[in-house]
């Protein structure tokens, strides 16, 4: 891949209050049109072709656990791969979500390409920050999808206004966590809320605590998603309380101790 042929995504793009306070409210939000067409269907290329050298998931959907039926995971492609690392350190990207958190800057935990394959399961209930060791609930992930996408293919789903809550349950993205959440949910009566479509390039942004969920890909499309993690400048980590904790610390925190800021060099501030 050509890196001059890639546009730079580095300009910023007005995020406006009523977004804003929807983010804060409702713990996501939906910030259309984040790429072009042109800039999607350019980085689109890049991210598949990364995506699928790295993918180390050989086995056929049926012979898979839940979770892995969910979706095809491969993560921090931008260390690996020059044209995603155009991508996830995007400015514009990283200013949208420090102006959501409302933090003058904010640091890369991840990235993640999703990719729910046709016929690919749900994606249970959970937490994302269950797994992160960090001290601030200025966590934000943005999602989105590469290609168009429509309600029957895996559209992500969220339990709004939970992330107020903070963590809820100590359970990972399992069976169990589908369980015992969607009876969380209903006891709360948080109300559910779920596009009926996306367009590729458009941007859906989450709290780490925000519970969140998406149905199977009963599609016969891929739904190509990219995801980028980022919390606010300035976070210490923390003792980790379960085993994806300490694994996440060693991972994507540099092996940093708890008290010590979170900022090793795969925790570029963007
Ligand atoms: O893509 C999915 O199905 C789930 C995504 C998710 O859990 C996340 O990005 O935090």
């Amino acid at each position: 891949m050509d890196l001059g042929k890639l546009p730079s995504l580095d300009n910023n793009i007005q995020i406006s209050e009523e977004q804003i306070s929807r983010f804060r409210t409702n713990g996501h939000v939906i910030i259309p049109g984040l790429l072009s067409n042109e800039e999607c269907t350019a980085y689109r290329s890049a991210i598949n072709e990364a995506a699928y050298k790295y993918n180390t998931e050989k086995r056929k959907i049926e012979e898979r656990d839940t979770y892995g039926r969910a979706f095809l995971q491969i993560m921090n492609l931008w260390e690996v791969d020059e044209p995603v690392k155009l991508f996830t350190l995007s400015k514009r990207f990283a200013r949208a979500a420090a102006d959501l958190l409302g933090v003058p800057a904010v640091r890369l935990y991840h990235d993640q390409a999703l990719y729910k394959e046709a016929g690919g399961g749900l994606t249970p209930w959970h937490q994302d920050q269950y797994y992160w060791p960090l001290d601030t609930t200025n966590t934000i992930t943005m999602w989105m999808p590469l290609v168009d996408i429509n309600i029957d293919m895996g559209m992500l789903t969220f339990a709004s206004g939970s992330h107020k809550e903070g963590a809820v349950k100590n359970v990972a993205i399992s069976d169990e966590s589908q369980t015992a959440l969607n009876e969380h949910i209903s006891k709360k009566g948080y109300q559910i809320s779920r596009p009926t479509t996306m367009k590729a390039g458009d941007a859906s942004w989450h709290y780490g605590w925000t519970l969140h969920s998406a149905p199977a890909n009963n599609s016969s499309v891929v739904r190509e998603v990219m995801t980028i993690i980022y919390f606010a400048d300035g976070a210490k980590i923390t003792k980790p309380v379960n085993e994806h904790q300490e694994a996440d610390r060693q991972r994507w925190l540099g092996g940093g101790h708890p008290g010590q800021e979170a900022a090793s060099r795969l925790n570029p501030i963007i």
